[in-house]
């Protein structure tokens, strides 16, 4: 069903202050920065190798990566595996009885479709499967 790591989300305070580590000490390959509105959050894109780091910002005090960061302080806050077909795959978990945060697919960052698995089943790790988009 997964193909690979699509990406790893890490929550950051500030995209101005996370990106200089990333993308100069690292060397990563910024490939954009974007809003996703509906979830309030901005991301930067980062390529290594045929996966990605996602650095998330919280763009409102009531954004789930703002209360994610307030417990927790900066760190991971998901892993995306990339499926090729997010419907298919969310049935199949269902039939084995997983447990879906998303039972339809939404909008991600870049033109993803994207669908939380709910942690519980998934040993306490925010697990996202993302479809890749056009
Ligand atoms: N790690 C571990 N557990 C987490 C978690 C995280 N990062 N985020 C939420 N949870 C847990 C909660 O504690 C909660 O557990 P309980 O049910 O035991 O209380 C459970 O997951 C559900 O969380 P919730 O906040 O109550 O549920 P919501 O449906 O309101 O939101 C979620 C869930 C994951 C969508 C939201 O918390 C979130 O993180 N949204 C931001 C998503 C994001 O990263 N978007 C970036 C762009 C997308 C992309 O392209 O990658």
């Amino acid at each position: 069903m997964l193909s690979k790591i699509n990406h790893i989300g890490i929550a950051v305070k500030s995209l101005d202050e996370a990106l200089p580590f990333y993308r100069d000490n690292l060397g990563m390959e910024l490939k954009g920065v974007e809003e996703v509105a509906e979830q309030r959050v901005r991301v930067a894109m980062l390529q290594v190798g045929e996966s990605m780091i996602e650095l998330l910002e919280p763009t409102s005090e009531y954004s789930p990566v703002a209360k994610f960061i307030e417990k927790n302080g900066s760190g991971i806050h998901h892993i995306a595996y990339e499926v090729a077909d997010i419907e298919a795959s969310i049935a199949a978990l269902q039939a084995d009885g997983a447990r879906m945060i998303d039972e339809k697919p939404r909008d991600g960052a870049h033109g993803t479709r994207i669908a939380f698995i709910h942690p519980k089943s998934s040993c306490g790790v925010l697990t996202e499967l993302c479809q890749a988009g056009h």
